[in-house]
Parts: C-alpha cells; structure tokens; sequence
C-alpha cells in the first residue's frame, strides 16, 4: 500500500509539474498605478445660508495629471432644474458611465436632474439627478465616476442645469465662480 501510494503521489507531483509549465507567463509585471480619489459635496443654498445659491464645495481644486480619477459627488439637491441634451448624457467617463447610488448608468432622464457637473473642454459631463424627496431625514445622491486627466491645464467647469436665480435660472450660482461653476487644475505638483 505504501509503494502505491508513493507512485501515485508522484505522477500527481509530475502531472501538476507539466500542468504549470504550460501556463502562459506574463513577460513582464504589468505596471498598476494607483487610482486617484476625490470627493465633492453639492450643498442647497438652504444649507448654506444662501437660498437659490447651490454650491459644489470645493468648487475650485486640483487633481493630478494624465492620472485615473474617481470622482465622488455627493449632492444634496432636491430640485429638478431645467436642462437640455446632451447634459443628460454621461460622457468622457470610463465607459461612458457612472455610478448613482451604486447604480451603473449612461443616462439620466433630463427631469430628473438637479444639477451636472460638465468640463466642456474635456467632453466630460456627470448628470447628478435630485434627490428623492420622501419622509425622515435627506438622504443624498452619490454619484461615482472615473476618467483620465489630461497632462496639464486649468479647466472650467460648469453646472448645465438652471439651478440658479433669475427668471432663466442661469444667475447667480450659475454665473458665479465658486458655485455651479469654477476651476479644477490638473497638476503633478
Ligand atoms: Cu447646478
């Protein structure tokens, strides 16, 4: 019993031998490189003390160069705004979508968005949709994107949906760095 069990033993050590060498090898390690992430909150003008006033906090900022990206935008805007094609469209993202609630879309129904976040330049555009409004307390809409930044260069962007004041709705917030619009750099320094 025991010199069978040797032998068996030993085919199975050949056998997982020839079954390894024939394994395809990678030629080199591939290089991963790490994934940025970045978070921004869209506050109401009521959270802030400015009715009418939306604000993406921070408004203006940096992300690195030629890098992947994954944008968080965490918003709390409650109010539909009025806004026209394309600017529903997720663009320039990775596979052309992004995340709402963990929800995986390329779209969101135009009378559903509250507000977007749009790099004309870049062809990027984020449709945020508002939030749902029910009973207890907000519960905000997250929305989740990932895309590749250029190698250099200060970008505005821009909210598509008329969330601001005036009859338009596209004063004040709208028109206003800081607010629905401002400047994100893209910078290794
Ligand atoms: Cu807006």
């Amino acid at each position: 019993m025991k010199s069978i069990f040797g032998i068996t033993a030993g085919v199975l050590v050949v056998l997982l031998a020839v079954s390894c060498s024939q394994a395809p090898k990678p030629k080199s390690q591939p290089v991963v490189k790490p994934v940025y992430h970045a978070y921004l909150t869209l506050l109401t003008g009521q959270m802030t003390g400015k009715p009418g006033w939306p604000q993406l906090q921070p408004a203006d900022f940096t992300l690195p160069a030629d890098s992947d990206v994954v944008l968080t935008i965490t918003s709390y805007g409650d109010d539909s705004a009025m806004v026209s094609a394309p600017y529903d469209k997720v663009m320039g993202t990775k596979d052309g979508q992004e995340l709402v609630n963990g929800q995986a879309v390329s779209s969101v129904p135009l009378k559903q968005i509250a507000h977007t976040f749009s790099i004309d330049a870049l062809k990027l555009n984020l449709p945020i949709p508002a939030v749902q409004h029910h009973k207890g307390p907000v519960v905000p809409v997250v929305v989740v994107a990932e895309f590749h930044t250029p190698v250099s260069g200060t970008q505005t962007w821009q909210c598509y949906a008329a969330c601001g004041t005036g009859k338009s709705g596209w004063e004040g917030s709208m028109v206003t760095d800081g607010f629905m619009t401002g400047k994100v750099t893209f910078s290794n320094r």
